[in-house]
């Protein structure tokens, strides 16, 4: 008598065990993660036609920007941060990289 109780106890150990460790590979399963859907950078060479620091704008007339789906063009962006132009002046040679921000890309890197 004593042998089945410890045996049914260890079965039921077991049991315990084996849904815990399938729950824990549920969890295991591959998730999408930020790092899955993380874009690629996007970067653009060009030149400076206009900056105002103030504003944060940038006016650059940048070459075709594939990764983006973009021809050559003269355009304005903004920046992500106002710092980045404090290197930049017209007719600077420079490249740069974009980051989405709702309908539009900002310039989140130029030299
Ligand atoms: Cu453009």
């Amino acid at each position: 008598m004593k042998t089945s109780i410890f045996v049914l106890a260890a079965i039921a150990t077991l049991s315990l065990s084996s849904i815990a460790s399938y729950a824990k590979d549920e969890m295991a399963m591959p998730m999408p993660t930020s790092k899955a859907t993380a874009q690629k950078d996007i970067v653009g060479k060009g030149t400076v036609v206009f900056e105002n620091k103030a504003v944060g704008n940038v006016t650059l007339k940048h070459e075709a920007i594939p990764a983006i789906g973009w021809g050559a063009m003269t355009m304005e962006f903004k920046v992500k941060d106002k710092m980045l132009l404090d290197k930049v002046k017209k007719g600077d040679k420079v490249q740069f990289t974009l980051e989405p921000q709702g309908q539009d890309y900002v310039i989140t890197s130029i030299k």
